[in-house]
């Protein structure tokens, strides 16, 4: 390998030892870059690389609030402002058990890359909490967002900083965040938050965002390959945000989704699943996936057991990890190879292994990467963001278009990338080399910063 990215990775390592995800991250994408180190000497001498796997900024708080019962609870809240090189932080907030730095960072770390393939003037960001949002009363989880954003809103603004949704926050979270925001700074600055409710500054269609993009990718990727989603199965592990509109889309595409999932387990109907049952259980009621066989008893429901999450044991065409990082590994990608899969999309970050992107790719199916696939959700934030900067609002049918012209040029941009660098067909490396290069020349042009 090239020295001076072994030299940089063996550093980071050193420097992260305790953060097994952020340097997943890190790996993934400094090992697909060498032949674009290879032709730029110079990178090395402005420490180009040592720079980017350096976060601008890491901010990590205390968070108390108080219980129904009149306990005092306290979290960790974070928020990592990785990059402001191509426009004001951005990226959303995650408020999961698992959430710590590891993850906070590889996070960031991916939003900068992800944003720069949008096209759109934003940087890269992330936050979140170890909060759990599970089998909370809506009373406690204001109380929460109100601590955090009572710590938050020093750091964040319209050219600043601008946080959105990701698991365990939506809508909910994102107007009582909004709320407090706005009591404590005493101005209405609506751009300062996205996934806003359409009542108060929200973009209409950024609720279906990542979901549709990602099934704008797929359809790009697919007739790439002479092939569509006509007539195929397909299998959709998370029953939140990114997999609803994920399944909505490849439903209207002329696909057959026949599974879905959430943490305990995933449901399988071979009628093809009823979505407004799953928005009834997962969006109105805040439910389990399970409650699915109350109405449709021909469906069956699989536990999950090992480490492995049993929606990939099933037999598909397109396999839509849109749940949680490495939530897809390397035994998942055999027995989906095994099964005849041809295509994989990433809805969610990193959901799928380094060992099993390697194997899918090996066994020729085709990966689209987080990077770039699941990018149409910031790229609609960034459309809230310039809807809120006019003080106007664009048609559903005018951000879908909007949405669907940037998914169409993230994908010429991936594939363009790999083509160059000999690797066709291959979009995980061409995200990658698409991101960096757009990065890198923005890097060179500002200074030592
Ligand atoms: P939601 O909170 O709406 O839904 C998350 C879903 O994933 C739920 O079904 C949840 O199940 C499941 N899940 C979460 N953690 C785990 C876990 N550790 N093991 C198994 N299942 C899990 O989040 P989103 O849909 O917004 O996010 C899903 C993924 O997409 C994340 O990786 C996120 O980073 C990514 N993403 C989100 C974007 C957005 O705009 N929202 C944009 C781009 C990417 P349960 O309810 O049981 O916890
Ligand atoms: O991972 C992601 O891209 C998101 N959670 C959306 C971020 C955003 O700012 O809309």
């Amino acid at each position: 390998m090239n020295e001076y990215l072994s030299k940089v990775i063996e550093h980071t390592q050193q420097l992260n030892a305790d953060q097994p995800e952020y340097m997943q991250a890190v790996k993934e994408v400094l090992n697909s870059i060498e032949p674009v180190i290879e032709r730029h000497k110079e990178y090395e001498e402005c420490a180009l690389l040592e720079r980017m796997v350096e976060p601008e900024r890491c901010i990590l708080f205390r968070v108390p609030w108080v219980d129904d019962n009149g306990k005092v609870k306290v979290n960790r809240g974070y928020r990592i402002q990785y990059s402001s090189l191509i426009g004001p932080y951005k990226g959303g907030l995650r408020f999961h058990p698992s959430v710590n730095l590891s993850i906070m960072k590889f996070l960031g770390f991916e939003q900068i890359f992800k944003n720069a393939l949008t096209g759109l003037p934003i940087g890269g960001a992330k936050g979140g909490s170890d909060f759990d949002p599970k089998g909370k009363t809506d009373g406690e989880i204001m109380r929460f967002c109100q601590s955090f954003m009572t710590e938050l809103y020093r750091h964040i603004g319209a050219d600043v900083d601008v946080p959105a949704g990701d698991i365990g926050v939506g809508a909910r979270e994102i107007g009582y965040l909004f709320g407090q925001y706005k009591r404590i700074r005493d101005a209405y600055e609506g751009g300062v938050l996205t996934g806003k409710d359409i009542s108060y500054g929200g973009s209409l269609a950024r609720k279906e965002a990542t979901g549709y993009g990602l099934m704008f990718f797929m359809r790009e990727m697919l007739s790439a390959h002479n092939n569509s989603l006509q007539g195929k199965t397909v299998t959709i592990s998370g029953s939140g945000n990114v997999a609803i509109y994920a399944c909505e889309k490849a439903q209207a595409m002329g696909a057959k989704v026949v599974a879905m999932s959430d943490s305990n387990g995933c449901i399988y109907d071979e009628n093809g699943i009823d979505l407004d049952c799953i928005k009834e259980i997962k969006e109105v009621r805040r439910g389990r996936i399970k409650e699915y066989l109350n109405t449709h008893p021909e469906a069956e429901y699989f536990e999950n057991t090992g480490s492995h999450s049993p929606v990939w044991n099933i037999k598909t065409d397109i396999a839509l990890p849109c749940a949680t990082q490495n939530e897809l590994n390397l035994e998942s990608a055999k027995i989906l190879v095994q099964n005849g899969v041809i295509a994989v999309g990433e809805g969610a970050n990193m959901p799928c292994t380094q060992d099993a992107t390697d194997y899918l790719l090996e066994h020729n199916v085709l990966v689209a990467p987080a990077k770039a696939a699941n990018a149409g959700g910031v790229a609609t934030s960034a459309i809230e963001m310039s809807q809120n900067s006019m003080r106007f609002y664009y048609t559903f049918e005018e951000v879908e278009a909007k949405l669907e012209k940037i998914m169409i040029h993230i994908f010429n941009e991936c594939k363009t990338a790999s083509d160059d660098f000999g690797h066709h067909g291959n979009y995980v490396i061409g995200a990658n080399i698409a991101a960096f290069q757009k990065l890198a020349s923005a890097m060179i042009a500002q200074g030592i910063v």
